[in-house]
């Protein structure tokens, strides 16, 4: 690749004092999904775009002779680029696949003529884009984002021709420094005799792809003059009785706000006028994991209507009802403890990258399902809503992490660093406050947790996610394990204590009979110095399908099954006192960065990146299913105890 650090980093610096971006800094207002109501349309802007990477060698050209200006197709050869998807791997280009830098997109549309009424606005929204984005409508720049996960949008009511063409552009930077999230550096090799001139490489901190592009998808959606911007629940459980606590921020004008709640059938069940309430919901069906109940993931749906001058504003969102608490020993979900057997994740599959691909979304939650994993961690950042939807709606529970991976050297803990961290968490929080599968907050994996700068980092970032939520517990992946639990920094914030471990892997590299012994020891030790419920949330070894030795060696679908053994025999002398949770580190293999580590990627995966089982799928299909047996006998027997202590 050529061009500087500098040169790459630099245009957007440059355009940052042009004011060609106007950082959004303070996160305010929401951020509700688009969807259509009585008083809502969208419009999906998917499909192909014209696609074209700024090669210039200080990846400025696009911003220099302002492509935006024009459709991109005037300013130089473009292709077709599918969207929502990764750019890096839909060509046979291994310039784009490997490219860092500015990469433009551009869609032509029509507004619709019934939207131009005076009484409409108009949203355009991006699910996501990774990483720094520019938009523009019509050649006017309308917003900008910093981070690769979450959701943006802005206002576009007024530069929109209705009835006629429009054009939206994008530009987006997949550049890691530092300062993002995650963090990466860029290196520039200056000697001349060993690279090309202007020769750099990105460096990667993390053990993942860093796909890029507009990744999930774009809408267009109207509202009322009117609206309703935002809606806050917390529920609370009282005996039988469900207490929804809300709260609606609405723009603007004087106005009347009517809250309905439904039940699944679509009773009316309670209602309140005014923007904060209580719902109370007797005899309440509460939202179980559908590992504890035989009538898990009870939705029900809150209707809020805005009006004003005979205008509706009508947004309707699931509800569940239920709690999240942790003891010293225990992850409690109504009262209930919950032990969580399930799975790490990537949104990552062939040609797609981290493209939402709703046929692979239904593949996954099928194998979920034919596991019997009862929930995941978003590993390593904020999965598509799409699939958080059907977490909520099927039972199955979320660790919600932040793309805070690879926090290690002092860059990554400074002050910008954690200025940008404690805002990701704010918007993570902003559109996943509302979920009932949302059990957890993970702010990062495996951060350099015993660096003493770590410390006081982690303090601000827990103490600002729990300022926002205080109702559901958080947490961070600790790493580099085996070390004494004392020389950690920042575990004492958590409430949880998640390990990633891989014994007989990176450490004592195939020797399978020290694993039970070691995930023993350290388990028990890292319980005893916190006093915290403790979740093994990675532990996994590579495996390439159809390499088999017995007895077994490392890579071989022996090894991995034997290996899951010896760790499931520690876990099961361990749950029955602190230990509340096993992830498998991973549900499927994924892409990462090229390596002598990785052959075509992490084949740590219990299903191939085509979603094909290993011998290891198998196995831990038999436990989880076992388990779901003993989880529901338990929780039918004591669910009927507490019904009939509420009849007496
Ligand atoms: C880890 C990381 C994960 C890697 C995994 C591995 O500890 O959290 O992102 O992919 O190890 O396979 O090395």
């Amino acid at each position: 690749m050529m061009a500087s650090i500098q040169q790459v980093v630099f245009p957007f610096i440059v355009c940052l004092l042009h004011g060609f971006l106007i950082c959004q800094g303070a996160i305010t207002g929401g951020m509700l999904y688009a969807k259509e109501s009585e008083s809502r349309e969208v419009k999906e802007l998917n499909g192909l775009w014209n696609f074209r990477a700024d090669k210039s060698s200080a990846r400025d050209e696009g911003f220099t002779q302002k492509w935006f200006m024009q459709s991109l197709a005037k300013t130089g050869a473009v292709i077709d680029m599918p969207v929502p998807c990764s750019y890096n791997d839909v060509t046979q280009d291994r310039t784009l696949r490997d490219f860092v830098g500015w990469a433009w997109y551009d869609k032509e549309f029509i507004a619709p003529n019934s939207w131009g009424s005076t009484l409409n606005r108009v949203f355009l929204r991006f699910e996501s884009a990774h990483y720094n984005t520019v938009v523009w409508v019509n050649s006017k720049q309308v917003v900008t984002h910093e981070g690769g996960h979450l959701p943006f949008e802005a206002e576009v009511t007024s530069l929109l021709n209705y009835g006629q063409e429009n054009r939206i552009t994008v530009a987006v930077n997949n550049t890691l420094t530092p300062d993002t999230l995650p963090p990466g550096t860029v290196t520039h090799k200056s000697d001349t005799k060993r690279y090309p001139p202007g020769y750099y490489v990105q460096n990667l901190q993390m053990d993942f792809f860093n796909y890029a592009g507009i990744q999930r998808p774009v809408k267009l959606y109207t509202t009322p003059l009117v609206y309703i911007d935002d809606i806050t629940i917390n529920t609370t459980i009282s005996g039988s009785t469900g207490i929804i606590d809300f709260s609606i921020a609405h723009i603007s004008g004087a106005v009347n706000v009517t809250v309905e709640l439904f039940d699944a059938a679509n009773q009316l069940i309670a209602k309140y006028s005014g923007t904060k309430g209580k719902l109370t919901v007797k005899n309440a069906k509460f939202w179980w994991p559908y590992t504890m109940s035989d009538t898990p993931a009870y939705l029900y749906k809150m209707k809020v209507n805005v009006s004003s001058s005979g205008v509706h504003d009508i947004y309707r969102l699931p509800v569940g009802i239920r709690t999240v608490k942790t003891t010293d020993k225990q992850f409690l979900i109504n009262g209930q403890p919950f032990y969580l057997h399930g799975v790490n994740k990537h949104e990552d599959a062939d040609i797609r990258g981290k493209g939402l691909d709703l046929p692979l979304v239904i593949k996954d939650f099928s194998l979920l399902k034919w596991l019997g994993a009862n929930g995941f961690r978003t590993s390593h950042y904020p999965y598509a809503e799409e699939i958080m939807d059907l977490c909520d709606k099927l039972g199955i529970v979320v660790i919600d992490e932040s793309p805070g991976v690879g926090i290690k050297t002092l860059e990554n803990f400074d002050n910008t660093s954690l200025a940008h961290h404690i805002e990701v968490m704010t918007e993570m929080w902003r559109r996943d406050k509302n979920r009932p599968s949302v059990v957890m907050w993970s702010v990062a994996n495996e951060p350099n947790s015993k660096a003493s700068v770590a410390g006081p980092y982690f303090k601000s970032v827990i103490a600002h996610v729990k300022s926002l939520d205080p109702t559901r517990p958080v947490t961070f992946t600790i790493a580099d394990m085996p070390f004494p639990p004392q020389l950690d920094q920042a575990a004492q914030y958590v409430d949880v204590l998640c390990i990633n471990t891989y014994y007989a892997w990176y450490s004592d590299p195939g020797h399978l009979e020290v694993i039970t012994l070691q995930a023993n020891n350290d388990l028990v030790e890292w319980h005893k110095e916190f006093n915290k419920p403790v979740i093994q949330s990675e532990y996994g070894a590579d495996t390439i399908p159809g390499f088999h030795v017995d007895p077994p060696l490392m890579f071989t679908e022996e090894y991995q099954v034997e290996f899951l053994k010896n760790y499931h025999a520690a876990f099961d002398q361990l749950r029955k006192d602190f230990f509340v949770g096993e992830l498998i580190w991973n549900f499927a293999d994924f892409m990462t960065d090229q390596s002598v580590t990785r052959a075509v990627g992490n084949k740590k995966g219990v299903f191939t990146r085509q979603r094909q089982p290993k011998a290891s799928a198998h196995l831990l299909r038999q436990r989880y299913q076992s388990l779901i047996n003993d989880t529901l006998t338990n929780c039918n027997k004591h669910n009927n105890i507490v019904k009939s202590n509420t009849i007496l």
